[in-house]
């Protein structure tokens, strides 16, 4: 039987991130969120790569797989079209996600394998102890640019319209409510599911505080269109105020729709491919 509450979703591992870190917040509200769909443990991996909030599948009983930096979406995607009934998310900093993890966004994005990728932002990297991030404001000096940032940011979500991912949001640690829900519809949305995070860093960006993120937040409007990609933009377009909420859905065919509509046509059009020899296929390269 399936567990009921967040906390029998947790493993007995001690998280080892700092105090008041938000990537807290962000586990217990994906716990929530699998109580709520009561997900079989032995059935949900996560994946994810490296960094603080890398580290979060170490403290959920479900399987976890602890990747290299940057690679928690093919990790994912691997392990969702070798068995689509497991729920596969992936979880990661914005510097594993966006900087050296970033191509795999916009190829997840035209894959569209049903899996959920949440990235929790403190626009810093952290494990490393303080270098900015490519969600990083230009004001924020760090030991590797003492003097000034010469690289812009990121806009995530914006990123992902344009990227047409088929499920975009973004949440704040804080609002767990919220959060609970955003996960709970993303992991239920067929199709790839991106939900951004707002989750502060205490130790390493004192620029991005919970107070100086809930005086920046502001909701979506209620009746926000969740099929216009075009107004979901106008409204991603702004760090200031930064809006939270789901900005966009689209059900379209996923990734095993396609691979198994291809298993079909093999069969069908050109006969059991197990009938082939090295020599026929050859044959096509004469
Ligand atoms: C190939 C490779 N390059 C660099 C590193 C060093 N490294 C580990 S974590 C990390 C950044 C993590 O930042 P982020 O993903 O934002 O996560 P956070 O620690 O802030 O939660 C870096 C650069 C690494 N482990 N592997």
């Amino acid at each position: 039987m399936s567990p009921k509450t967040a906390e029998q979703y947790r493993s007995q591992t001690t998280p080892t991130w700092c105090k008041d870190c938000g990537d807290y917040k962000v586990l217990d509200a994906l716990t929530a969120a699998m109580a709520k769909l009561e997900l079989e443990p032995d059935d949900t991996v996560l994946t994810a790569g490296v960094g603080c909030a890398s580290r979060l599948p170490f403290y959920t009983n479900t399987y976890g797989f602890h990747t290299v930096h940057g690679r928690a979406l093919p990790a994912a995607i691997g392990t969702k079209v070798a068995n689509k009934e497991r729920t596969v998310i992936s979880v990661g900093g914005d510097g594993d996600g966006f900087s050296i993890g970033g191509n795999h966004f916009i190829h997840a994005s035209r894959k569209n394998p049903n899996i959920t990728y949440i990235i929790m932002d403190n626009e810093i990297y952290a494990l490393t102890k303080g270098q900015n991030s490519p969600t990083s404001h230009e004001d924020l000096l760090t030991k590797i640019n003492p003097y000034e940032v010469v690289e812009d940011r990121i806009n995530p979500v914006l990123m992902a319209l344009s990227f047409n991912t088929s499920f975009i949001a973004r949440g704040f640690c804080e609002d767990q409510e919220q959060l609970t829900d955003m996960i709970v519809q993303a992991i239920k949305h067929p199709g790839f599911a991106f939900v951004h995070v707002l989750s502060p860093c205490t130790q390493y960006n004192l620029k991005v505080t919970y107070d100086s993120l809930r005086k920046r937040i502001k909701q979506l409007p209620e009746d926000h269109d969740t099929s216009d990609r075009i107004i979901s933009m106008k409204y991603a377009m702004t760090h200031e105020p930064l809006y939270m909420g789901i900005f966009y859905k689209d059900v379209r065919l996923t990734l095993h729709d396609k691979l198994e509509h291809l298993r079909g046509m093999s069969l069908d059009d050109i006969g059991n491919p197990s009938e082939y020899t090295i020599q026929d296929v050859m044959k096509q390269f004469e």
